[in-house]
């Protein structure tokens, strides 16, 4: 099939309350005109406030509608999100070696709202066979600690957490700092090919769960920008800037998604990249 827009895959559960997961990231490629491929690995039954249910689909599933979707499609970009369990993380890793997917990992372990999505030994399974081939990993603060196997909590422990990543791994990192906000920015940190940066956006002023699939838009915004030919720091300022613009915009939760998007240009503005 050859599509006029690149096609993007993404690997990663269902939200039924829309905020996260394969919904985000399906809105989130279209907006950002590619064409979305998804992958299912788990049926979460959840709203804004709490996950009821996660029902887990066999990594047999997992494998078939990966394979049905590579076998035809010219897939360039994969990211992955809610991987749930060690089998699909083994599957899933195996099957991008195989079809040499550009992977973006968003190594999702912990809901917003608490509840896990990663199994335990599913962990050691992604820093194992998944991590070494990813060209991004995209960790928040909790996942890098769980990764680290120690508190972050300084700048340059999250600095050093970034470097020990990107040389652990051979994948560029960047270390979300947007669930420990401490002034009126968001300053992530960037480790691009050993390269050391901070990209700060103001924070947006968002209630409880509104901000529930940022980590899920900003890793499917990063995937869909390099598949579309975006060099790197345009890729991810642009991807930055359109979950400011979404969270601004409460497009999470609206119904008037396609009068939103995309972003007005002046988000992309106020986001800096500066080398540290
Ligand atoms: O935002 C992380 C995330 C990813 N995927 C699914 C989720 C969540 C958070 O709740 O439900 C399916």
């Amino acid at each position: 099939m050859d599509n006029i827009h690149p096609s993007v895959m993404t690997i990663a559960g269902s939200d039924s309350g829309g905020g996260a997961g394969i919904q985000a990231d399906l809105r989130t490629f279209n907006a950002c005109k590619v064409y979305g491929c998804s992958v299912i690995t788990a049926v979460t039954s959840q709203n804004p406030n709490e996950v009821r249910r996660v029902d887990t689909l066999p990594s047999e599933a997992v494998k078939t509608q990966m394979e049905s979707v590579l076998d035809a499609i010219p897939i360039c970009f994969a990211k992955t999100g809610m991987l749930a369990n060690r089998s699909i993380v083994e599957c899933v890793s195996e099957l991008a070696e195989k079809y040499a997917l550009n992977v973006v990992v968003d190594p999702v372990m912990v809901s917003t709202s608490g509840a896990k999505l990663l199994e335990d030994t599913a962990i050691e399974a992604m820093q194992k066979s998944l991590f070494p081939l990813a060209g991004w990993i995209t960790p928040n603060i909790p996942e890098a600690e769980l990764i680290c196997s120690r508190a972050l909590t300084t700048p340059s422990e999250l600095t050093d957490a970034a470097l020990e990543l990107h040389q652990k791994y051979r994948a560029n990192i960047i270390l979300k700092s947007g669930h420990r906000i401490m002034s009126d920015k968001v300053t992530d940190i960037v480790c691009y090919q050993g390269q050391l940066f901070s990209l700060s956006s103001p924070a947006a002023k968002v209630s409880g769960n509104t901000a529930h699939g940022t980590g899920c838009t900003l890793s499917a915004a990063l995937a869909a920008n390099l598949a579309s030919g975006k060099n790197w720091q345009d890729a991810l300022i642009t991807a930055k800037a359109f979950v400011y613009g979404s969270l601004c915009e409460n497009v999470l939760l609206s119904d008037t998604l396609s009068q939103m998007y995309p972003p007005e240009k002046n988000y992309f503005d106020q986001v800096i990249l500066n080398r540290l």
